[in-house]
């Protein structure tokens, strides 16, 4: 298993001298975040990236993520040249060394919050959402540019893509899916980079958009998809978390050999539809984290894992959910329970 840590490029307020000074992390998560969705990325920049990270001893194994265009999930004709520089990134990636690609299949809102600077009572902030806040959102007309975003779009265009939306079922946006995996995935396979769908976050429809990655039902009707091991999981525990119904162990338990990336955070779920993010040990939320790892490990899992969102502690300004303080506790949380792991493992072999 390898520790990682996501790095928003040279912009990011959190810099790449101090992501190595994190014990135990061995490489960052990045993308290319300056390349509009469905375009092809410049093998110049990719190297550009690579070589910061190596220059700082620092692998880059792991993009999060490749955004999938609009035209694809909505099944348009051109689709088609779309998924054509989709594969093309992934042979150029691959190039550069890149072993595994998040992505997500979420209708034109990727991860949603209602609040990024929710108060706790230690006075730390952190993220949070509240389902009755986001019904009186209307996406049009309110201020929905989260920080977090890889993308967001002009208003016209928004308005566009909605109207769209209104025609694709949950049954068209699967069919666009398979559609997409049956091209990209042999692609993959051929340049041994592995495919990591992240789930819906939250894994629930918003503003009467489909979502279809949500839990271990859908987990195993994408593997089913195709079974050529590459075509895997994002095993996001926050976002999986966030739905009461949704038991984390049957998931992982589904995506076994096929969890190729994890997201380690906590949440507290404070209601049928609400919750709020937490520092990262299972204490602070609802979220067994150890027992996961412990699943996933005993299960095999050698991919890589980084922590997620962090609050923001210490007086830290910067990228709601992604500042460096708490997230570095994240990852030496992480690391913590994997040596502990080791050791029961060991302890067990020794026949204690
Ligand atoms: C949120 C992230 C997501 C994730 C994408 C993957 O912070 O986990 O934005 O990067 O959904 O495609």
């Amino acid at each position: 298993m390898k520790i990682t840590f996501r790095w928003y490029g040279e912009n990011d307020g959190v810099t790449l001298d101090q992501i190595r000074q994190i014990p135990v992390v061995s490489g960052v998560v990045a993308a290319l975040y300056d390349v509009p969705a469905g375009e092809v990325w410049s093998e110049k920049s990719i190297e550009k990236t690579a070589a910061l990270c190596r220059e700082k001893g620092l692998g880059f194994e792991v993009v999060e993520s490749v955004p999938v265009r609009e035209d694809i999930k909505l099944g348009l004709p051109s689709a088609k040249g779309y998924i054509e520089n989709y594969k093309e990134n992934i042979r150029r990636l691959a190039k550069y060394g890149i072993k595994c690609i998040c992505y997500n299949f979420m209708p034109v809102f990727d991860w949603l919050r209602s609040d990024l600077n929710a108060r706790k009572a230690d006075g730390s902030t952190a993220l949070s959402y509240r389902h009755s806040e986001v019904l009186r959102l209307d996406p049009l007309t309110s201020d929905l540019s989260l920080p977090g975003w890889d993308a967001s779009y002009p208003r016209g265009e928004l308005k566009d893509l909605l109207t769209r939306y209104s025609t694709v079922s949950e049954e068209r946006l699967w069919d666009n899916l398979e559609t997409f995996l049956k091209e990209i995935i042999p692609v993959a396979s051929e340049c041994g980079v592995k495919m990591a769908i992240h789930p819906d976050d939250p894994p629930w429809g918003i503003f009467g958009l489909p979502r279809i990655i949500t839990g271990a039902e859908s987990v195993k009707r994408l593997l089913r998809i195709t079974d050529d091991p590459v075509n895997g999981i994002t095993f996001c525990v926050g976002s999986f978390g966030a739905a009461k119904e949704n038991n984390l162990f049957e998931i992982a338990e589904a995506a076994k050999g096929r969890i190729h990336f994890a997201h380690f955070r906590n949440v507290k779920r404070s209601g049928e539809r609400d919750f709020e993010e937490t520092a990262h040990p299972s204490e602070c939320g609802d979220i067994d984290m150890f027992g996961l790892l412990k699943k996933l490990l005993d299960d095999g899992f050698s991919g890589y894992i980084r922590p997620d969102h962090g609050r923001m502690i210490w007086g830290e300004k910067g990228r709601p959910g992604y500042g460096l303080f708490d997230r570095a506790l994240g990852a030496c949380y992480i690391a913590g329970m994997y040596e502990a792991w080791k050791g029961t493992r060991e302890r067990r072999h020794c026949g204690g």
